[in-house]
């Protein structure tokens, strides 16, 4: 990764390079955190970080999922992540706002533990490959299933959960695809390892709905509404497996992948990016980047100037 000058930690601003833990950390040895990923782009008006608050407000969801006090509120982090962009300097920049159970107590108990709450930033180029973005990648479907809603609540964005992602991910890597897709246990499609799945198909859209398990993306979200726009609406409709081979366009959102169109899935040729896939991407890419009047509430500009400017 390419590391910038700061780390915004527990309401501080520390060199990237001091910004440790210790190795007794509750979070390290249970996967007790939880987190967020959020953009920051390059507009005509200057840096705004794309719906920076609904971000916030599905860390503090989150941190209640885990019975976790956030020792910092919406608008401090909001703040925060606003300093931290200034200091660093970078027009564009990928925010990972974490907060985690500390050093105190091991056990898997959280008592006595202290919550840290931390904030990088740091340039993140296309998440699946500039050629992914622009042609399409191939996606496997995993052999691991995606945690069921009684094994872990899928509406928090907590690290532990991202062990489930990491096996889906690392089979379909060595099998030489660029990403998974996982089934729940009941065979409906969920989500990519890091990403929400859509199929579009005889011009119907239609996605996964929040209850096969999937974090709630708030890509998802935004493509849904900019797509029901642009004329066409989505459906939230359980998919199997073989709609996906089917599917005359398959794409995956989320902050990082951005509007990623998939080619293949399990060696099945899906085709090149579609004319709805571009559509949204598109659409998608404007809106980020401040190009759409219709979203611009969406977009929440840096207070203050990057440094030495
Ligand atoms: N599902 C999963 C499992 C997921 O991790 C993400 C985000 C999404 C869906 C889409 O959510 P949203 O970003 O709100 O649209 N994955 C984040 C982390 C990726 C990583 O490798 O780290 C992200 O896109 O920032």
């Amino acid at each position: 990764m390419r590391e910038t000058e700061k780390i915004w930690m527990n309401g501080e601003f520390v060199d990237w390079a001091d910004a440790r833990i210790h190795v007794g950390t509750h979070g390290l040895h249970y996967g007790t955190g939880i987190f967020e990923g959020i953009r920051c782009y390059e507009t005509p008006k200057g840096p705004a970080v794309f719906r920076l608050t609904d971000h916030l407000h599905r860390l503090q969801d989150s941190a209640r999922l885990l019975y976790m006090d956030l020792p910092f509120s919406v608008e401090e982090l909001r703040a925060a992540s606003h300093e931290l962009i200034g200091v660093n300097g970078l027009p564009e920049c990928y925010l990972r706002p974490i907060a985690f159970y500390g050093y105190g107590e091991l056990g898997v108990s959280t008592a006595g533990n202290p919550v840290d709450v931390v904030i990088m930033s740091w340039p993140w180029g296309a998440y699946l490959g500039d050629d992914g973005l622009r042609n399409g990648i191939r996606v496997k479907v995993s052999s691991w299933k995606r945690v069921g809603p009684n094994t872990f609540p899928h509406a928090a964005k907590a690290t532990g959960i991202y062990v489930n992602s990491m096996l889906a991910v690392a089979e379909a890597n060595r099998a030489g695809y660029d990403e998974a897709v996982l089934l729940t246990d009941d065979g409906f499609v969920a989500d990519g390892s890091g990403e929400n799945v859509f199929v579009v198909k005889d011009g119907q859209i239609t996605t996964p709905p929040l209850s096969t398990s999937i974090l709630p993306g708030i890509t998802r979200d935004t493509v849904i509404q900019i797509a029901q726009d642009l004329g066409h609406p989505v459906v939230e409709a359980n998919l199997i497996r073989s709609d996906l081979a089917l599917a005359d366009e398959v794409f995956m959102t989320g902050t990082a992948a951005e509007v990623t169109p998939i080619r293949e899935i399990d060696d099945q040729t899906i085709g090149p990016p579609g004319p709805v896939t571009l559509e949204i991407q598109k659409a998608y890419l404007d809106t980020v980047r401040g190009g759409s009047e219709r979203w611009s509430h969406w977009l929440d500009y840096a207070t203050r100037a990057p440094a030495g400017a």
